[in-house]
């Protein structure tokens, strides 16, 4: 409420804010925490909380009258199609030079994500976060964050037989005629729930195609999770719809928190003011970036050093299809939660993740999103002019990612005597090159922060999600920000509190 205080206020309801605010509660401390985005806790006119992927409706998008799909075409033709303006579950927020897709809601990322929990190869993690202790990482936080998240991992007998992964077993196959180790990933979808979407006897999510806009049924997502677990503390309250806009010091080393009430067409029908005495950024890479850099160039928190708003990389995030000849079909039944990946990492700096086209028919292709090792980094910066925060991503920039995944598909082309599709990003065009779902860094631990997230200057303010790391995690990045935040919090309970 307008006026209030409170001990600990948390900006996010991604993974780095619910895993701090579960902490922090379990500590004894009482949490409040504001979420831009929707609480997806109500069913729509469908009797459905979520969209499903092939059938977008207002739901699917934030704040937009038409759809952006990753994948823009097919057959050379636009796929996108108008929808109602509504404070829908994926952003897909344009920069001059990349398109940054998000989570937007009660959970964030973990709403529209596709699940797959990796932990990083440790030999890569000296890369990954060079300031942190990796047997800590790997002794600790890491196991302590898979369980948080309900990580699991596929019955190989059922995958190996099961129709919906047929497209996977086509991407196994193609990876090892060529010599590249096909590695299996654990992911957060309950696979005993999906085993019985496939014999029938339950409601389908993963064999219904959701995934981007959301999952009725059998994804663990926060909400199922750490945000459960924390609302069963008492001490945890949630304001979806809210979206915090300024925090500024005041007396007694408090904070003051603006923050603006919106309806579900994105307009503000309130202004409310806290106070709060610790704020905790968990806003998401670029949530949390644009805060930071515009309250520092507008003077609201003029002790923040220059690193902020530093150090963003797209985490090597590049998509290709591959069009297999008619005698090897993937599928017209596939599961949308990936399991497996191509690895190719130390020799050329790509992880290829095999990932469903579950467009309900056959379509001989196969479709890849890499994660790749791409060394360019953008800054974010305020503008003056525009009253917005503008991010240096460049276009071309993706051009080591490319090389990279031509690393794995090229030598697979040949092998196989194949070619690239190119009928999904636009007319004649192979490489999904404007676009990152894995935005990292921005607020980069041990620089713009110190080692365990406090931010510089500003005793109290701390930072927790995955702006704190530098660009890349090798693999997909949800697993590495929750644990970089369970080992943080630890340290600010144990320290700071
Ligand atoms: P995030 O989860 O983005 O949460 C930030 C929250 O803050 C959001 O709910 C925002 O709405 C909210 N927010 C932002 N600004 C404000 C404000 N001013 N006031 C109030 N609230 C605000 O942050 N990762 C994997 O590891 N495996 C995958 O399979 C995978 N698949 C993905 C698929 C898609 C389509 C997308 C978009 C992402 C995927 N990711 C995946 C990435 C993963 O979801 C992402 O790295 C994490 O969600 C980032 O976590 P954070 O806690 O940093």
């Amino acid at each position: 409420e307008n006026g209030a205080h409170v001990p600990v206020l948390v900006i996010g309801t991604g993974y780095g804010g619910s895993v701090a605010a579960l902490r922090l509660a379990q500590a004894g401390i009482d949490v409040h925490m504001i979420e831009m985005g929707m609480a997806w806790d109500a069913p729509g006119a469908d009797g459905k909380i979520f969209a499903n992927t092939t059938n977008p409706d207002g739901r699917s998008y934030w704040l937009r009258t038409k759809t952006e799909q990753p994948l823009s075409n097919f057959l050379g033709f636009p796929i996108d199609r108008d929808i109602p303006r509504y404070t829908g579950i994926l952003d897909a927020e344009n920069f001059s030079g990349i398109t940054v897709y998000q989570g937007r809601g009660v959970g964030g990322g973990s709403l529209v994500n596709g699940g797959m929990a990796v932990t990083p190869k440790r030999e890569n993690f000296g890369t990954v976060l060079p300031s942190v202790n990796a047997d800590e990482m790997y002794g600790t936080y890491y196991p302590r964050a898979n369980a948080g998240l309900g990580v699991n991992n596929v019955d190989l007998a059922w995958w190996e037989t099961t129709d919906c992964y047929q497209y996977a077993r086509v991407g196994r196959k193609h990876a090892q005629r060529s010599g590249f180790p096909f590695v299996f990933v654990p992911n957060v979808y309950d696979f005993e729930y999906m085993k019985r979407e496939a014999a029938g006897t339950v409601p389908k999510s993963s064999l219904a195609g959701e995934i981007l806009y959301g999952n009725n049924f059998a994804k663990k997502s926060l909400q199922k999770t750490y945000i459960a677990q924390a609302k069963a503390t008492g001490r945890v309250a949630i304001s979806p719809l809210h979206k915090v806009t300024s925090v500024a010091p005041a007396a007694g080393g408090r904070y003051t928190v603006a923050i603006d009430q919106i309806n579900t067409s994105g307009d503000t029908t309130a202004t409310k003011t806290v106070t709060a005495d610790r704020v905790f950024f968990a806003a998401g890479s670029v949530g949390t970036s644009k805060l930071l850099v515009k309250l520092k160039a507008t003077g609201a928190l003029p002790g923040l050093n220059a690193e902020i708003g530093k150090g963003w990389g797209d985490n090597g995030n590049v998509m290709c299809g591959r069009a297999n000849h008619l005698w090897d079909p993937t599928g017209s039944l596939q599961a949308s939660m990936p399991t497996a990946g191509i690895d190719n990492w130390t020799a050329g700096g790509a992880f290829a993740e095999v990932a469903p086209l579950p467009t309900g028919i056959e379509t001989f292709a196969s479709f890849y999103l890499s994660i790749t090792r791409n060394p360019n980094r953008a800054a974010f910066s305020w503008n003056a002019g525009t009253g917005k925060v503008d991010l240096s991503w460049q276009t071309a920039w993706k051009q080591p990612s490319i090389n990279a995944a031509k690393t794995i598909f090229d030598k697979i082309n040949a092998k196989e005597g194949t070619i690239y599709r190119t009928d999904l990003f636009g007319v004649y065009k192979i490489w999904g090159d404007h676009l990152t779902y894995h935005p990292l860094g921005g607020a980069v631990l041990n620089k713009a922060t110190d080692n365990h997230g406090r931010l510089h200057g500003h005793p109290g303010l701390y930072v927790i999600d995955g702006s704190l790391i530098p660009g890349n995690t090798t693999v997909n990045p949800f697993v590495t920000i929750t644990a970089l935040a369970e080992r943080n919090i630890e340290k600010i309970i144990a320290t700071d509190l």
